[in-house]
């Protein structure tokens, strides 16, 4: 098995590019990470990228990682990085109202600079950004359809680009800036593979879906060995799954192909339970 996943950094430099020019049109930026891979989901080098400006950090897809580690990442990265940090569900219409809750507090500060400097007031321009498949484009759909608001083109914007007004204190750009997941650590990279951050093509299934199965049997044994029934003396592979369910293909041989499309989708469904695949602890952050 091709045990390497690959990206293509071609186009990076450029899309790098183009996603400071659009954080230069915002004054706070919301930054979401997947709370079940919250070191390996965030850019190391968020602060150069967002320029000092106020952050609101998103730890989302609440309903599937550990709810004990969403608190424990929560309070570190708010320690860590001065950040407000909030936890969510993008299905519970209560953590939408907290995220516009907050960026009208956010929006207080930057307001009294602009009046400080001499600028007329308007509302906080916001913009949403964070690592393919974290939530990014649901979070603009949550804020918007809660607004009901009607978009129009602003001068100085690019015309694929609209500023959607939230509510009379919030404009958010309708358009997402995507952190591309440049990893120099394939354990990172595996990690954002297991969660569905890296296109299919780029890595091998069956390689991520086994090391999925024994990283979570690592954190989560217990659980892991009910959902599949792995008995003390069998070994917690794709293997011994492909045969519990009779999964055999040509020459009596297990279905590998299919176990490890199964594994994966059940992980990320969250059908096995809610996990986080890493703690503060085992990424010796920052
Ligand atoms: N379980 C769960 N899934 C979510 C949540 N938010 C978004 N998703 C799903 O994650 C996938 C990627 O979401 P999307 O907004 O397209 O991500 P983007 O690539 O960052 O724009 C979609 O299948 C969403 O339905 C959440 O809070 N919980
Ligand atoms: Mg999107």
């Amino acid at each position: 098995m091709a045990k390497h996943i690959h990206w293509y950094p071609g186009h990076i430099a450029k899309a790098q590019r183009q996603l400071k020019e659009k954080l230069n049109l915002v004054d706070v930026i919301i930054e979401v990470i997947d709370a079940r891979i919250p070191y390996s989901s965030k850019y190391k080098k968020i602060n150069d990228l967002c320029m000092n400006k106020p952050r609101l950090m998103l730890m989302n897809k609440s309903d599937v990682s550990d709810d004990n580690y969403n608190k424990i990442w929560a309070s570190y990265y708010k320690k860590e990085t001065g950040c407000d940090v909030i936890v969510t569900n993008l299905s519970n219409k209560s953590d939408i109202k907290l995220i516009i809750d907050k960026l009208i507090a956010l929006s207080k500060d930057v307001m009294q600079k602009r009046i400080q400097k001499g600028l007329l007031p308007r509302p906080v321009r916001t913009m949403v950004i964070g690592m393919p498949n974290v939530g990014k484009s649901s979070t603009i759909n949550r804020l918007v359809n809660k607004s009901k608001a009607k978009t129009g083109a602003k001068a100085g914007v690019t015309k694929e680009q609209q500023w959607v007004r939230i509510n009379d204190k919030v404009e958010l750009l309708d358009t997402p800036g995507i952190i591309p997941t440049v990893q120099d650590d394939q354990f990172q990279a595996l990690k954002l593979a297991m969660v569905n951050s890296i296109g299919e093509n780029a890595y091998d299934s069956e390689y991520v879906a086994q090391k999925l199965v024994y990283l979570l049997c690592e954190k989560y044994n217990n659980e892991i060995r009910n959902y599949y029934g792995f008995e003390d003396s069998e070994n917690m592979d794709l293997e011994t799954i492909a045969y519990k369910k009779n999964w055999i293909i040509k020459g009596n041989l297990p279905d590998i192909k299919r176990t490890a499309q199964y594994v994966l989708s059940a992980f990320r469904s969250g059908k096995i339970g809610k996990f986080t695949l890493e703690t503060p602890d085992d990424c010796a952050i920052i």
